[in-house]
Order: structure tokens, then C-alpha cells, then sequence
């Protein structure tokens, strides 16, 4: 596989360098004030090659849509879902692998699959009441003592070779993160139980087995959940947290930590928690399991009132339906039969779309991915609700890492955006 990235991608490298040479004074898009008081929305300013998303149709993994992947990757049985090891070599190489090359991979993963002691001694070191995002992104960050790359720029190598040892750091992070996602989720919820990987299973067979759900229901559903968490292009904050720091070069471990600090925030990653601790805080209030669509429609409003977001609703980019949404509501369709969770998530499509369209300022007010994952994983007896964005966090590192690799084939700088004081920006309006 790395042969073969580097075949691909070199030829990109040449166009990336002829794309700066001959275009590079090309004006391609104007910046208002707006988009700078917005979060920088919609201002071309990155190259993430993974994965691009559209606003009406969603995310388009080198240009597959969600739907088209569920069809053509590669899976264990006929009846599953793609294995994510297949959507790695897609999003790093731009083809949709074979069936042997997706094996391949995953046993690759499972012989790098190691981790240090010193890395369960860290965890160990956190207080069990800490988040367990808190415990995910120390581990992280105490991995670095491995790093390839670093040692590699330190004793001097060529930067036309920084690829390839940030391609070994980032095979090893991932291949690594099933193992220490499951070892924070026995060590919080299960008295230190840990099970040991069984490097047969594939890379999201195994989390399921190490966290202790055996079932090959909860195995199909996480390998869903691993393909369809894993990139939304190149600006979310997770993302966008991994290339920048990455573009210091900082070490693979270190982006990647950062990215996790940022996916570990109520408005992106967090919000796969917030969604089932905000229901369950309405079952509490309305002292029942099964509340009517009346019952919801007046605390969602309620929830505005106070000047609180709906989790799970709204896109900075996306204006309709999450794909990854619909995804998740056909699994739930085909395998889960009358769960009471998910009949308010259900209910919750109809009716808060509505009330967020009647605030007048909500851009987006359809329900994203976070909205559905939380009650599925709870349907499959994964209820600790406080590790899901852990398992948005393992998956997310498929597409920032890919990315990361390419990042340092193309030999992208130092990311240095400019800023100005409020002042400068009254004065270009002529606001004086
Ligand atoms: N509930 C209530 N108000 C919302 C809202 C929601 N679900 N979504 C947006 N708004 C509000 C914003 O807070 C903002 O209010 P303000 O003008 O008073 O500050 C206004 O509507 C305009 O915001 P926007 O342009 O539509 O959204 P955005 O790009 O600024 O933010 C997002 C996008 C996702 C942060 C926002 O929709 C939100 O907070 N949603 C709830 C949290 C959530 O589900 N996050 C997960 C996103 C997906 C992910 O990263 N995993």
C-alpha cells in the first residue's frame, strides 16, 4: 500500500507544484466581513484531497457518496457493512481497493496494533472520574515517545521524505487506537476488566471485542459507524486542528491530539453525547420513557428559550439532511424493531426541523450524524454515553491522518492566516 500511495500521489505532487508555478496569482474567491465574523465559512483556503463536502447532497469521499460505499467497499460477509479499512486506502489513494487489499491492510494494523506499557500507565495515572476524551488525548500525546518522524527530522533527513516516515507514525496511531480507546472504556465502565485483542478480527471487530460486545451485530454496526465518522473534508475543527499543528511539524501524534482536543468540543464531537444526555435529562423532567410528540415539540422550544442549542441539528456547511443521518436511520430500519430511544430520535426528525426553521436564523435545520449514533450504540448496549465521542474520535483519525500524509507529500507550509484588530475591519468598510 505504500508503494503504491506513492506511485498515485507523486504524480499529484508534480500538479500541486505546476498548479503554484503557473497559477499561482489566480484570484479564486473574494472574502466579506460576514465570512470572517462566521468562522471563515466558505473561504477556499485549505487542500484536503480525502474527501469534499456538498451542501445539499453531503459528504463525498473521493467523490463516493455514502450510499455508493456502502455498495462498492469491500466487507467481511455479503450482507455487512464495508470494513473502514477499505475507506482508509480509498481516501489515501483515490481508488476503491479489492477485497485482498483491505485484508491485507487490516492484518498490517493488527501486527502494529502494540502499545507501549507506558501508555496504559499514563491513562492509569488520570483520575477515573476524568472525561474520557481527557484520558483518550493524554494517551495520545504519551505515544509520541514513538514518533518515526520526529526522530527522523531530528537526525536531519530530507524534507522530500518527510512522507514516508509520518505514513509509518500514522499505520502505527491507528492500528493503535482500538486498543487504547477499549483499555479507557474496561478501565472506566467494566473495574479494569481489559480484554486482549484478538488480531484476527478486523480493526472495528476487534474495538467491539476489546470493549467486551461480542455480538456480530454490534461488530456490522461498528464498522458503519467507523466509515461514516471518519472525514467531512478539511475545516472542521477536528480536521482543521490535525493539518494546522501538523503544519509546524509537529509529530503525527501530536496533530492528532490536537484534532482529538477539538473534536472533544459540545459543537462538534461532544454534540454524539449531548444528543442522548439532553433526552434523557427530557424523559427525567416529563417522569416517562415514552413522551408524546406534543411533549417534545415544548421542551426543544423550551431548550431555545434558554438560549441553548438542539444537539444534533444544524450544519456549518450542510443544508439538508445528513447522509450519514440517513445512513444510520436505514440500519436502524432493517435491524432494530420498536426501540423507544429511537422513536424519539425519529420523532425528533419530524418535528425539530420546524421549530429551528421558525428562529429565522438557524441555517441548517436538519438533523446531522450526532443525532442518530448515540441511540444506536445505546440499542446495541453500548450506553456509557460519555465514551461515544472516543468512538467518533477513533474514527475520525482515518481521514485527518490520511490527510496528513499527504500533507507532507506535497510539502504544504507552515498554515499562517492573517489577522487584523475589529478596527481594521470597521476601517475597510468605511465605518469610520
Ligand atoms: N439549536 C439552536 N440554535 C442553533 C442550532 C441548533 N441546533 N444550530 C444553529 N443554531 C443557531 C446558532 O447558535 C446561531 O445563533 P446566534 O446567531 O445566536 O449565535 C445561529 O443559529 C446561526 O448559526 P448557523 O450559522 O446556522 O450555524 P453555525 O455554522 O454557526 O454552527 C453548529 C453550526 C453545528 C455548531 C450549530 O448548528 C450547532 O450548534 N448545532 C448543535 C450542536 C451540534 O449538533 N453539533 C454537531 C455538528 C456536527 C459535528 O461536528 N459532529
Amino acid at each position: 500500500i505504500k508503494n503504491r500511495f506513492y506511485q498515485k500521489a507523486s504524480k499529484c505532487v508534480n500538479e500541486y507544484q505546476r498548479l503554484k508555478n503557473e497559477h499561482g496569482d489566480k484570484v479564486i474567491a473574494n472574502v466579506t466581513i460576514e465570512q470572517v465574523m462566521t468562522g471563515m465559512k466558505g473561504v477556499p483556503s485549505l487542500i484536503t484531497d480525502t474527501s469534499k463536502l456538498d451542501p445539499t447532497t453531503g459528504i463525498r469521499f473521493r467523490g463516493y457518496t455514502i450510499p455508493e460505499l456502502r455498495e462498492k467497499l469491500p466487507r467481511l460477509n455479503p450482507d455487512g457493512e464495508p470494513l473502514p479499512e477499505g475507506l482508509f486506502y480509498l481516501m489515501l489513494i483515490g481508488e476503491i481497493p479489492e477485497r485482498d487489499d483491505v485484508l491485507n491492510l487490516s492484518k498490517d494494523w493488527a501486527t502494529r496494533a502494540y502499545v507501549p506499557q507506558h501508555v496504559f500507565d499514563v491513562i492509569d495515572a488520570i483520575p477515573k472520574n476524568a472525561r474520557p476524551m481527557t484520558q483518550f488525548s493524554a494517551a495520545i500525546l504519551s505515544m509520541a515517545t514513538d514518533s518515526i518522524f520526529q526522530k527522523a527530522y531530528r537526525t536531519g533527513v530530507h524534507k522530500k521524505h518527510y512522507w514516508d516516515t509520518t505514513y509509518e507514525d500514522v499505520m502505527n496511531l491507528i492500528a493503535r487506537l482500538p486498543r487504547i480507546a477499549a483499555y479507557i472504556y474496561r478501565r472506566q465502565f467494566f473495574n479494569d476488566h481489559h480484554i486482549e485483542p484478538d488480531p484476527r478480527l478486523d480493526w472495528a471487530g476487534n474495538l467491539a471485542h476489546m470493549m467486551g460486545h461480542e455480538s456480530d451485530e454490534i461488530k456490522r454496526l461498528l464498522r458503519l459507524y467507523m466509515v461514516i465518522h471518519a472525514d467531512h473534508e478539511g475545516g472542521n475543527v477536528s480536521a482543521h486542528a490535525t493539518h494546522l499543528v501538523g503544519s509546524a511539524l509537529s509529530n503525527p501524534y501530536y496533530a492528532y491530539a490536537a484534532g482529538m482536543l477539538g473534536l472533544a468540543g459540545p459543537l462538534h464531537g461532544y454534540a454524539n453525547q449531548e444528543v442522548i444526555n439532553w433526552i434523557f435529562s427530557m424523559l427525567q423532567e416529563l417522569d416517562t420513557d415514552n413522551p408524546t410528540e406534543e411533549q417534545i415539540i415544548a421542551y426543544s422550544k423550551r431548550t431555545l428559550a434558554e438560549g441553548r442549542v438542539i444537539p444534533g441539528y444544524g450544519h456549518a456547511v450542510l443544508r439538508q439532511t445528513d447522509p450519514r443521518f440517513t445512513a444510520q436511520q436505514e440500519f436502524a430500519k432493517k435491524y432494530v424493531k420498536d426501540d423507544k430511544l429511537i422513536n424519539i430520535v425519529n420523532t425528533l426528525h419530524r418535528v425539530v426541523p420546524p421549530i429551528l426553521e421558525e428562529t429565522g436564523k438557524v441555517k441548517n435545520p436538519w438533523p446531522n450524524v450526532d443525532a442518530y449514533s448515540g441511540s444506536l450504540l445505546y440499542h446495541y448496549g453500548i450506553k456509557e454515553h460519555s465514551f461515544y465521542t472516543v468512538m467518533f474520535g477513533v474514527s475520525r483519525a482515518l481521514g485527518v491522518l490520511a490527510s496528513l500524509v499527504m500533507d507532507r507529500l506535497y510539502g504544504l507550509p507552515i498554515e499562517r492566516p492573517s489577522s487584523y484588530p475589529l478596527k481594521w475591519y470597521h476601517e475597510q468598510a468605511g465605518d469610520k
